[in-house]
Formats: structure tokens, C-alpha cells, sequence
């Protein structure tokens, strides 16, 4: 070891200090980089399981892994482990990854930058795991880059500096005293064994808790929805004019419109779910997701729309809902005659306030849904259940995750968006829309097509208007029933130009959509949709 001890300026120059090289500090390098992998992987379980249960990196490598594996060797771990397989797997993907930082400590410590390769390493596989994951979202992805950039090699490298400071005498950092060389030591070995232990724990906490999410998930895939005792009809095969870039008439799941207020979509168990009638009625009633799925269910179709929906927007879709009236539940119930509102509430505190005429009416399907296109709701739609209620936007009605419906009054209760400044009622506005063409076309026949959508009461005319010529009236495509939007299509016999376009939907009671531009708040925008064209 050449130390060039003499710089040391005067301090002891006791024997003890021509020590042979000490070898520890190898070791302890592994250990320190094995605390800060440690670190890193209960960072990212505490990431994933706050943020997506979607983005725990270490499933998602187990199943990447899983998915190279020859299907022998699959069928030999499950042979012989039988239910441990998982927790095996990941428990030796989770000593292989404290391995590798492990030797990223020593890297490091024989040279900076060098146990970056690991955590790099390590990230990048997970990325890719990750991304290989059918419902991955970018989302799923800051737990691992979190776990192992943000946390495992920033800690690393400070141990290892810290390890240096001691342990390796250089011309900046002269040979200590055995004494202070061994409190250095201790201390090293004190502050990497704590990080180490609690990050275990950590780790194992959030594992368990993340557990009983995912265990969640799986319940809804093995789901089994009824069939309806009432199957909505069959939608006509004119329902779907196969225009290209016009909006299907049903929606498919994956990409139906979200919109809420939950920054983790509540990942709710069917078994232990339930939902109650409380508040101004004869006596409560609760019913479990057993006693609902054993209901006679009804299946329906209706077109959702939000509240912030611009003119023209998308926060639109039209679902096949499977689920139970409101208004048999409520009469198991008996509500109060001097009720007028129900205050739906989900497990996330986001609440509705729903006219109790409304989910009385037996005119009109309001339901509590558990199915979706076939589907059991997806998580982020609401699994198990949640309400639906044809004519009224989401905000006032939709309530997602649902978990009780207090009978009250407007005067006593609101909605979690009326003190926000939004309406305390919200009857969905009659509305039109362009979705083709857009932007520039060839001069010739060219096919304008849209939606337009007056839920409950339907749509009888769409009209289009080309510049300030006279309106023209569109043809109409089949439709379930007024409780959707129905697709509607005018050809259009385009001139070379810069043309508007714009379109204007009339109600099945003759009422003509509003021109009168109007901002979503306080309930819901008005105005024609519009659309500038280049033809050529
Ligand atoms: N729990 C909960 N339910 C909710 C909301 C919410 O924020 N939280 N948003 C509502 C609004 S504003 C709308 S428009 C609809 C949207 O339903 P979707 O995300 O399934 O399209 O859900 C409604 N239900
Ligand atoms: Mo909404």
C-alpha cells in the first residue's frame, strides 16, 4: 500500500499506522451496496404500492422471466413448489438484484461512476419487463427508475464515499489513528446494517399491503358475471354507418373516457364490498356482491358524457351496462316522501348528488353496475360496482367504486363538486359532433359524419351547414334507444377552398341544439361544433 503518510503534517506517527493493507473495506463495499439495493427495492414496492400496483418491478420481471423460460422448466418449479412458486421466484430475483448491487458497491469503490453499470443494469430490465405488460401505462414505470436510480445508486455512492473516507488513505485524506479507523468502521457498519434492516422491513410491509391489492385484481378476473335476466336488445346493424374515423356506437373498455378525482384507482375487493341505503328511509339495507350478482339484472345501453366536455370534445362513450335498478334497491329502502336527493359515495369520499325522482322513475334505467361490455368493470371504471344513470352527466350520477346511497335532500347535502363551483344538478345538454372529416380533403364527395347525443330523450334530426349555405339535413343511423348518441353521416360534394363546416343536432321533442357558445362550468357546455376544411 503506497500511502504517502508523510504529508500528514505532524499528527502521530505511531506504528500502529504501518498496518498491512486492510482488506475489509472490499467486503464492506458489498455490504454497502448491498444496503443500498435493499434500499432501492423497498423503494420501489412503497412507489408501486402508493402509485400502480401495475409497476412493481419485481413481478413485472418474474412474469418477463417466466414468459423466456423454456415451459419444462415452468412445469418443474410448479411440480415442485406448488403455491411457493411465485414467492420463490421472486424472492431469488430479489437476492440476484442485492447480489448485483452488491458488486456495484465494489465497482464503485474501486472506482467512481463504475456501480452506476447495476442499477443502470437492473432499471433497464425492469423497464423492459415492464413495457411488455398488456395494461402498462407510463405510470407503471417510476417505481423501478425511482427504486433504482433514484434511490439504490445515489445511496450507494454515499456509503461508498463515506467508506473511502476512512478506509483508504490517500494525499486528500492522510492514514487515521486505529481508534478513529475503527469508530469509522463502526460507523460505516452501523449506519449500512440500519439502512439494510429498515428497508427490509419497509420492503415486507409494503409487499404484504400491496398483496392484498393484487389480490384484489385477481378477484376480478375470475368474475363471473350472471346472465341478465333482462338482455338489452341487439344493437341494429345500421347502428354502425363504418365510417372511417367515425366514432363506433359502442365503446370498447379500453378506450372508453376516464375521468376522476382518484390519484390511485381504488383497487376494491368484491368480497368484502358492499352497499348500503342509509339516511332518510324506513330502515337501511345493505346487500354484499353475492346477493347483487344473484339479482335478476338488467343489461342497457348508455352513452356517458362528462361535464367538462368542450364542444366537440371527447368525454364521451356509449357501454352495454349490466347491473341492478336503483329504484328496487331504494324501495327495499322505502325513502322518505320529503327526500328529493341521493347523495351516492365511493370509497375514494368522491360523492354525487342524484335527483331521487331520478332512480325512482321507472322510465328511466338507472342502475348499479357491475358490468361493462361484457366485462366486469375495469378497475379503473369502477370495479365492482358503480352507478349508472341514463340523461345525467357523470359528475351528478356516475359515481365510480360506489359503497352507499344516503336518501336526503338538496338542502341538507351536495355532491363533491357543487361546493367547487359546479351545478348541484346536471341533465346531460343536447350536443352534436364532427368527427370526420378533419383538416384537408379532396374536392369531390366526401362523407361529413359525427355523433350526436340527447340522452333520454333522444335525437331526431342532425344537421350540417356548409359556410353560410342553407342547413342540410344528415342521415340518421339506427340506434338502441334514446339512451345513446347515435351516429349520423351527410355527403358532401366539396368544392376546391377553405370551407366551415358545422353541425346542429334537434331533439326527439323538436327542441334545436343552442348556438349559444357556452364553458362547461357550472353544467355544461353549449355551442355548434365546428370544423375548418382545406379541400384541394
Ligand atoms: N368515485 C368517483 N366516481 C366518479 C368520478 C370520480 O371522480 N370519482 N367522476 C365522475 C365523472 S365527473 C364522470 S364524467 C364519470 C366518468 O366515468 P368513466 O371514467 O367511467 O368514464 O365518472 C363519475 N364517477
Ligand atoms: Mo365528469
Amino acid at each position: 500500500m503506497a500511502v504517502t503518510a508523510s504529508r500528514s503534517g505532524g499528527a502521530t506517527d505511531a506504528p500502529e499506522h504501518d498496518r498491512t493493507p486492510d482488506r475489509t473495506p472490499a467486503g464492506l463495499a458489498w455490504l454497502a451496496g448491498a444496503a443500498a439495493g435493499v434500499a432501492g427495492l423497498a423503494a420501489s414496492q412503497l412507489i408501486a404500492w402508493l402509485l400502480t400496483p401495475l409497476g412493481d418491478p419485481l413481478s413485472a420481471i418474474s412474469e418477463f422471466l417466466l414468459g423466456l423460460f423454456p415451459a419444462g422448466l415452468i412445469n418443474f418449479g410448479k411440480d415442485t413448489l406448488r403455491y411457493a412458486d411465485k414467492p420463490v421466484l421472486l424472492i431469488i430475483l430479489a437476492v440476484l438484484a442485492v447480489l448485483v448491487t452488491g458488486l456495484s458497491g465494489r465497482l464503485e469503490y474501486a472506482r467512481r461512476w463504475l456501480g452506476a453499470i447495476g442499477p443502470a443494469a437492473l432499471c433497464a430490465l425492469a423497464v423492459v419487463a415492464l413495457a411488455t405488460r398488456p395494461d402498462a401505462g407510463f405510470e407503471s414505470f417510476p417505481p423501478a427508475i425511482i427504486g433504482t436510480v433514484g434511490v439504490c445508486y445515489p445511496l450507494l455512492r454515499l456509503l461508498i464515499g463515506r467508506l473511502r473516507a476512512w478506509a483508504e488513505p490517500s494525499v486528500l485524506n492522510p492514514p487515521k489513528p486505529a481508534a478513529q479507523v475503527r469508530t469509522g468502521r463502526r460507523n460505516f457498519l452501523i449506519t449500512s446494517a440500519t439502512i439494510g434492516a429498515t428497508s427490509v422491513v419497509v420492503g415486507l410491509a409494503t409487499r404484504a399491503l400491496a398483496s392484498g391489492k393484487s389480490m384484489a385484481l385477481k378477484a376480478r378476473t375470475v368474475v363471473q358475471l350472471p346472465k341478465p335476466a333482462t338482455p338489452a336488445p341487439p344493437v341494429p346493424a345500421g347502428a354502425d354507418l363504418k365510417i372511417k374515423n367515425l366514432t363506433p356506437y359502442v365503446t370498447a373498455n379500453g378506450v372508453f373516457y376516464r375521468v376522476d378525482t382518484a390519484f390511485q384507482v381504488p383497487i376494491v375487493d368484491p368480497d368484502t364490498w358492499s352497499l348500503t341505503i342509509t339516511g332518510m328511509v324506513d330502515h337501511e339495507v345493505t346487500i354484499s356482491w353475492h346477493d347483487l350478482l344473484a339479482l335478476p339484472l338488467t343489461e342497457h345501453y348508455v352513452t356517458l358524457t362528462c361535464v367538462s366536455n368542450e364542444v366537440g370534445g371527447g368525454l364521451a362513450g356509449n357501454a352495454k351496462w349490466l347491473g341492478y335498478p336503483v329504484r328496487e334497491l331504494l324501495e327495499r329502502a322505502g325513502p322518505h316522501t320529503d327526500a328529493d336527493m341521493v347523495l351516492s359515495k365511493s370509497v375514494d369520499g368522491f360523492t354525487a348528488s342524484t335527483p331521487l325522482q331520478a332512480l325512482t322513475d321507472p322510465d328511466r334505467e338507472a342502475i348499479i353496475a357491475v358490468g361493462m361490455n361484457g366485462q366486469p368493470l375495469p378497475a379503473e371504471h369502477g370495479f365492482p360496482a358503480r352507478m349508472v344513470v341514463p340523461g345525467l352527466y357523470g359528475f351528478v350520477s356516475a359515481t365510480k367504486w360506489v359503497h352507499s346511497l344516503k336518501v336526503t335532500t338538496y338542502a341538507a347535502d351536495q355532491g363533491y363538486w357543487t361546493p367547487l363551483g359546479w351545478s348541484s344538478h346536471g341533465p346531460i345538454k343536447l350536443a352534436s359532433r364532427i368527427d370526420t372529416p378533419s383538416g384537408g380533403v379532396k374536392a369531390g364527395k366526401v362523407p361529413v359524419a359525427g355523433v350526436a347525443w340527447a340522452q333520454h330523450t333522444g335525437i331526431s334530426k342532425v344537421e350540417v351547414r356548409v359556410d353560410s349555405q342553407p342547413w342540410q339535413t344528415a342521415k340518421l343511423a339506427d340506434t338502441v334507444g334514446p339512451d345513446t348518441w347515435r351516429q349520423w353521416v351527410w355527403v358532401w360534394d366539396a368544392e376546391p377552398g377553405r370551407h366551415t363546416l358545422m353541425v346542429r343536432a334537434t331533439d326527439a321533442n323538436g327542441r334545436v341544439q343552442t348556438s349559444q357558445q357556452r364553458p362547461p362550468a357550472p353544467d355544461g357546455a353549449t355551442g355548434w361544433d365546428s370544423k375548418t376544411i382545406s379541400v384541394s
